[in-house]
């Protein structure tokens, strides 16, 4: 368990990345309380630094002792170096945040959004996993649903942009559209195809069911989070174009009957959710309104007329803020609550 300071020892272990720049700057834009802040990166990293509140942080290479004396370790470096190094750290005394999918499935690892299961906190053993990022805002919304109403099944296709596989694709995706537009040969690396001006169906490797380990990720952690495993998923993980925030179509069945307006007010009074849904005016949740922002935003909510009991709906949320900083930083916050 966490002690009970007036502040905290954090480390960001993976801190160059999309996703652990985001994390330093969430920690300072919500004053988390810290004594003292260290990052680390791989040893291409040695020699940069990273400002926080307007001071130089060295970034640092990981060693057996770095963390001797660190509380709570913020972990988005890859899931090899969540295998080796969580129990290294969880050894010295130190409680791991995890954001790789190293940990997520683990029995004894609560995996956890904290508007939707903060209460699995209590459980830990020193590993917390961070679920994934297209996983955690679908959660969010689902929940209140299926307080109300059960869920039975979800149809869920994702339209998830380039951060979300780290920095390299989003300096992809800006220089394939560069050299398209300026008559070049298109070089492609972190992906199978070209992802400028085109939509890849595969996220993560494929598995021998024929889906991606993304999609199944997406079944298996929705089960664990809303503890039911009853919740059917199903889903379709589509790489877009776009720099920054996930979107998703769900078709979601319930048990019981609701109304698209039952819908509206229940999703309207949800932790973590902004209904931002008028049609006739063309507003809808976008990509380039919701990056930065820290809710999830709905949509394009209405009925499935085909079946009886079922909705449709648009979610979009910013993947490196809720769908993995932000909701790392609100379960140590959550933490902290406990102690
Ligand atoms: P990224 O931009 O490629 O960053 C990777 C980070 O890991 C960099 O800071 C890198 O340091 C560091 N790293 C690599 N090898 C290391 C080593 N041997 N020791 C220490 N640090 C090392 O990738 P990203 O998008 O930030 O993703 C990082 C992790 O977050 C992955 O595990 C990914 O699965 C996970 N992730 C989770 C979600 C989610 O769904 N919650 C979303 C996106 C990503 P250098 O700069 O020195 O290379
Ligand atoms: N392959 O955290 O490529 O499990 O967008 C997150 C994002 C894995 C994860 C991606 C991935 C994860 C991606």
């Amino acid at each position: 368990m966490l002690k009970q300071k007036r502040a905290y020892a954090v480390a960001v272990v993976g801190a160059t990345g999309a996703v652990g720049e985001e994390m330093v700057a969430t920690l300072e834009q919500r004053a988390f309380p810290l004594e003292r802040l260290r990052l680390f990166a791989s040893e291409g990293s040695e020699g940069k630094t990273l400002n926080f509140d307007g001071r130089d942080l060295p970034v640092e290479t990981l060693k057996t002792d770095s963390f001797a004396g660190i509380d709570i370790a913020l972990f988005s470096a890859g899931s090899e170096r969540s295998a080796r190094w969580a129990p290294v750290a969880v050894k010295a005394g130190c409680i791991v945040i995890d954001n790789s999918s190293q940990w997520r499935m683990d029995p004894e690892v609560p995996l956890v959004v904290p508007e939707v299961n903060a209460q699995a906190l209590k459980r830990h053993k020193g590993i917390i996993a961070n679920p994934n990022c297209s996983t955690i805002p679908m959660v969010v919304v689902l929940k209140p649903i299926h307080d109300a109403a059960k869920v039975r099944r979800v149809v869920v296709t994702t339209f998830q942009s380039v951060s979300g596989s780290g920095k390299k694709a989003m300096e992809e995706l800006g220089q394939q559209t560069a050299d398209l537009l300026n008559f070049r040969q298109v070089r492609r690396s972190v992906y199978p195809h070209q992802i400028a001006f085109n939509c890849l169906p595969h996220i993560d490797a494929f598995l021998d069911n024929g889906y991606t380990k993304e999609e199944m990720k997406m079944a298996n952690e929705t089960k664990k989070i809303l503890g039911d495993d009853t919740v059917r998923v199903t889903a379709t993980a589509v790489r877009v174009p776009v720099f920054r925030c996930h979107g998703e179509s769900l078709n979601i069945e319930t048990e019981k009957k609701l109304t698209a307006n039952e819908v509206r007010a229940l999703l309207a009074q949800a932790p973590g959710v902004i209904v931002y849904d008028a049609p006739e005016k063309n507003i809808y949740p976008l990509a380039i309104d919701v990056a930065d922002k820290d809710e999830t935003y709905v949509g394009r909510i209405r009925l499935d007329e085909t079946i009886e009991k079922g909705i449709n709906l648009w979610i979009v949320s910013d993947n490196l803020r809720k769908g993995a900083a932000l909701n790392a930083v609100q379960i140590a916050e959550r933490l902290i609550e406990i102690s």
